[in-house]
């Protein structure tokens, strides 16, 4: 949560200045008001994964023995959650260890083993976005085409000026002029500046002419869209190293965030998408977006468990707070809440 205060101190400073009557108790209930939104706004997200896969397991796992077929049967469920092959067989050999060591006889109580083993898998690389100690901080934002590039940086804007940051836009998806249209009405819609250029540009320019209006006007963040491209056309996957290499040369530093935004429609693809993006850029976090468009949710267990990528954020709906810092124990608590 650093950024967040860092950038509210400033809000606070402010309020201070002009009056003293702000009580600490308003703003605590406000705080607790916006987390328990935040948190049914995450648990709605999730409806569909929730049912199609944590629903099931509470049902396979009820009134049942503890033996080696139910086991199988939660494995098979797993799987079909796009869990993945490698992450369900860690799960399950976790599952038998600990069941072992605990001497649990009663399928039920796997459950909140397995709640646990999850938020353990989550915690193990978790990490807030890089914000707030670099100024400007620069975010890039990678992923193959309709992944949810552009509304993340549309969301994320939106939250960072909600917080008080000066926010920079670019719109380095120079591909089509729709894609650059898309971005400056996001900029108009909550307020915020962008540098673009027309339509068939150089994306390297448009990003080394970011970096230096960001430094210029002292922006906070900078949000870097970049254009779509399928992992597997290796002269756009080239194109994306030399905007890696221009901002990283123009701010004197690697950017502070290289997000892969990442579709959980996909299914397992999104493994292979994470290891050839991770190739030409070094990724430093995954945004999982539409995870409220599916019942395979899984995939997040596996992007956690195989890639050693921190999830970041998630998109949960298509409402500007619908996107969310991923936090590990209440990502779980919502996977397994009735
Ligand atoms: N339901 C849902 N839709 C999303 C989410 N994130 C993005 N979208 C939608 O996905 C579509 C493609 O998004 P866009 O940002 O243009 O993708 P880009 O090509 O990667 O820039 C748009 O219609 C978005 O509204 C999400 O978390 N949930
Ligand atoms: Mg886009």
């Amino acid at each position: 949560m650093g950024w967040r205060n860092i950038f509210r101190r400033r809000k606070d400073d402010e309020i201070k200045n002009t009056t003293d009557t702000l009580s600490t108790e308003t703003v605590s209930t406000e705080n607790t008001e916006t987390k328990n939104n935040f948190f049914q706004r995450l648990k709605s997200g999730l409806s569909k994964t929730r049912q199609g896969l944590f629903g099931k397991v509470e049902s396979l796992l009820t009134g049942r023995t503890i033996d080696e077929e139910l086991f199988e049967e939660l494995e098979d469920l797993l799987i079909q959650a796009d869990v993945g092959f490698e992450t369900t067989m860690y799960l399950i050999d976790e599952l038998r260890e600990r069941a072992k060591r605990d001497k649990l006889k009663e399928g039920i109580q796997l459950k909140e083993t397995l709640e646990q083993v999850i938020v353990s898998i989550f915690s193990e690389n978790a990490a807030p976005l890089a914000i707030g100690d670099n100024s400007p901080a620069v975010i890039m934002v990678v992923g193959v085409n309709g992944a949810g590039k552009t509304t993340t940086i549309g969301k994320l804007g939106y939250r960072l000026k909600q917080e008080q940051a000066k926010v920079l836009f670019a719109a380095g998806d120079t591909f089509r002029a729709a894609a650059i249209e898309q971005l400056e009405t996001w900029a108009t819609r909550i307020g915020v500046d962008i540098i673009a250029h027309k339509e068939g540009s150089d994306p390297a320019a448009v990003a080394f002419d970011a970096v230096a209006a960001a430094k210029a006007r002292k922006a906070d963040v900078l949000l870097l869209d970049t254009a779509g491209r399928l992992q597997t056309k290796k002269n756009l996957m080239a194109e994306l190293g030399k905007v890696y290499r221009v901002v990283s040369k123009e701010l004197g530093r690697e950017p502070d965030e290289v997000l892969l935004v990442i579709d959980a429609t996909t299914g397992q693809n999104a493994l292979s998408q994470a290891r050839l993006f991770n190739e030409v850029v070094p990724l430093t976090g995954i945004v999982l977006t539409k995870l409220d468009g599916t019942a395979k949710g899984g995939i997040i267990l596996a992007l956690s468990h195989e890639l050693k990528i921190p999830v970041k954020l998630v998109g949960v709906g298509e409402q500007n707070e619908d996107l969310q810092d991923f936090d590990p124990e209440s990502f779980a608590t919502a996977l397994f809440s009735d």
